[in-house]
């Protein structure tokens, strides 16, 4: 963190949660921010070339800003407050974001509850430990080898790779990705059957007499159980479902033998019904094998960020509605901030209807698919004219954001909405915006990653897609990609399929699941599993063939938890 007065933190959704310098107009990596190290990425240099909206609109008309938030007012007294939606994306992750929230709420506006991202993983995890928190970087810098688990690691925090770039990798993903290329041992292993790898490397754990006594005596319960279910099937059982032979199982365990581990786990895992099962699955083989509280190692994922820190935007609402299943139609009154769900948020026929069926207020600071249904268009304030102040879910180190540019008159910072808004409901004002941010700057967060006791998952009740695929059908699988940022900066309707599909490339398809079909266009990738269709997140059309139910146990999307059949279209 840098108290430099021309620092800027990167606001875009990843884990790096950069710093950078801003001098003469231009923007350089911060040295002194440990994970930034004096670089940037290429979405950044993507966010400074964005055509930033500094226009308000109402049906398509240009309006002045005074009028736009007039108009607001005058919409918010006219609708039965519970009738409004305030619905948040995570286009900016800095702690500014949450500010409209907190009028929202007290207005008794409905507010949203789950999540479009790492929802489910984070349940389990918090389930078997009782809270999310990951440990300090330095113990995966201490660290000999990383099983990079369902993560696109290199490309997803590209910053926290290069600090460890030379460690020996093992990864575990149905695609080939940039990370799996460089691993000593790629387990390629099918979608959704992680909790059986866990259980089988969890049996051979046992075998190799590699089990953590002392763990286990003294920070487990139900390791026992958790054995017992491991110890249920006969090892070679599980080569067929998972699609990992034991002879790769072998090596794993030559690989890991007296070394330190860290275990670098990702979204892919747990995009399915039973993702918090899934997730505390691989926790507890974590646990069994003894890589967590230790000097070196141990296990990250997206950690709560906010872990440690006192909410500085406290919100009681009236009522949440669960994120992937808003129905945007029920809603007089739809204000969307910092998001794109006509393209992110899962059943895109179902969000394009709803939002074509109610009154939609727009915040953001660039026009999206999203803002094409939106009545009254509102422009934020861009990241280089805002103080804020961000939080990494990757790491430990924060980032400070000053206003290095003046900002374009005709926008509004997230702040200056909220205290327009409470002024103009007579509500409470906000806290001046330097001692919310000091706050941050200055509480210290003392290590929370010593975990007390895991509770070992004792039952999987998982119902696993393998056993429902017909022959015809494919798994669906989404990533993310080097050069955009979820649906920001570039998309595609592309999707990549491995050579003995028999497909063609620039083959027009058309894809179905049981949820609803689009149009694609084939590209052939032999870094493709077989049996699945990849395409990257923010393709244009993906969640067409999405669901929007929830997933089992923490109101969250299952962007995976369908199968698909592809013809020629
Ligand atoms: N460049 C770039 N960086 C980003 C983002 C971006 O859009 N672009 N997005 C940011 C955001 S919002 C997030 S949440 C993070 C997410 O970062 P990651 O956790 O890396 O997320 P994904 O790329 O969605 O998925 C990770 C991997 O899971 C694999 N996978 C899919 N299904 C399975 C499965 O069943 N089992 C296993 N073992 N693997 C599976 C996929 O093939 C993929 O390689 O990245 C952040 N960083
Ligand atoms: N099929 C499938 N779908 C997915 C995923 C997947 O892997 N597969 N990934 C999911 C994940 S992990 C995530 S996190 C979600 C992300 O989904 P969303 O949260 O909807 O994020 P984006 O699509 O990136 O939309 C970002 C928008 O935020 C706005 N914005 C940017 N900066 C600011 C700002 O400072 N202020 C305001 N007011 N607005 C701003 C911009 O207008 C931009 O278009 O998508 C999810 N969708
Ligand atoms: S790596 Fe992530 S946080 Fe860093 S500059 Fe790029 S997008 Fe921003
Ligand atoms: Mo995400």
């Amino acid at each position: 963190m840098s108290l430099n007065k021309n620092s800027v933190a990167c606001p875009l959704d990843c884990f790096d949660a950069c710093e950078a310098v801003y001098e003469n107009d231009k923007c350089k990596g911060s040295k002194e921010h440990p994970v930034t190290n004096g670089k940037l990425c290429v979405n950044f240099a993507h966010l400074l070339n964005e055509n930033f909206l500094n226009e308000s609109y109402l049906n398509n008309e240009k309006i002045p800003l005074s009028t736009s938030l007039n108009i607001l007012v005058e919409k918010l007294k006219n609708t039965e407050p519970s009738k409004t939606l305030y619905y948040k994306g995570s286009g900016n992750l800095g702690v500014m974001q949450s500010s409209p929230k907190t009028f929202f709420s007290e207005y008794g506006a409905t507010l949203t509850k789950g999540s479009l991202c790492d929802g489910g993983g984070g349940e389990g995890l918090t389930q078997g430990r009782g809270s999310c928190v990951n440990p300090p970087i330095e113990n995966l810098i201490n660290s000999d080898v990383i099983i990079v688990w369902g993560r696109n690691f290199s490309v997803t925090s590209p910053h926290m790779y290069n600090l460890v770039k030379d460690k020996t990798f093992i990864t575990i993903d149905p695609i080939s990705t940039p990370i799996a290329k460089k691993s000593e041992l790629h387990m390629q292993l099918n979608p959704k059957t992680d909790h059986e790898l866990a259980l089988l490397l969890t049996r051979f754990a046992y075998m190799e007499d590699v089990e953590d006594e002392e763990f286990i005596k003294n920070h487990a319960q139900g390791a026992d159980w958790f054995f017992d279910l491991a110890k249920g099937r006969p090892v070679v059982s599980y080569e067929a479902t998972t699609g990992v032979s034991l002879s790769e199982v072998t090596r794993f365990f030559e690989i890991i033998k007296d070394k330190k581990v860290s275990i670098m786990l990702g979204l892919g895992v747990q995009k399915y019904y039973e993702g918090a099962q899934i997730v505390r699955a691989i926790d507890s083989f974590a646990g069994y094998i003894g890589i967590h509280n230790k000097e070196a190692g141990g296990l990250w994922y997206l950690s709560d960020s906010s872990y440690g820190y006192e909410n500085q935007f406290k919100v009681s609402p009236k009522k949440r509605v669960t994120l992937p299943e808003v129905d945007f139609s029920s809603y007089d009154l739809v204000f969307i901030q910092g998001g794109n769900p006509a393209v992110s948020a899962p059943n895109t026929k179902r969000v394009i209807e709803g939002l074509k069926n109610s009154f939609v207020v727009f915040f953001g600071t660039v026009l999206n698919e999203t803002s094409e249904y939106a009545d009254l268009i509102i422009p934020s304030s861009n990241f280089l004219t805002k103080k804020d102040l961000r939080l990494s879910y990757g790491h430990e180190f924060k980032a400070i954001s000053n206003a290095v540019k003046e900002k374009n008159e005709n926008t509004i910072t997230e702040y200056e909405l909220t205290q327009y808004l409470n002024d103009a409901f007579s509500f409470e004002k906000l806290e001046d915006e330097d001692k919310i941010l000091n706050y941050y700057v200055e509480k210290n967060v003392e290590d929370a990653y010593k975990i007390e006791t895991l509770e070992f998952i004792e039952e999987l009740e998982i119902e696993n897609l393998y056993e429902s695929k017909e022959e015809n059908e494919f798994y669906f699988i989404t990533g993310k990609r080097k050069d955009n940022l979820n649906s920001q900066f570039n998309s595609d309707n592309t999707i990549h399929l491995h050579p003995n599909t028999g497909f063609k490339n620039e083959d027009e398809v058309l894809v179905r699941s049981q949820y609803g079909e689009a149009k694609f266009l084939v590209t052939i990738n032999k870094d493709i599993k077989e049996n699945c269709l990849f395409c990257y997140a923010g393709n244009r059309n993906a969640n067409y063939l999405t669901t929007e139910k929830k997933d089992e146990e923490s109101d969250s999307a299952m962007f995976q938890e369908v199968l698909v059949t592809i013809e020629l279209s």
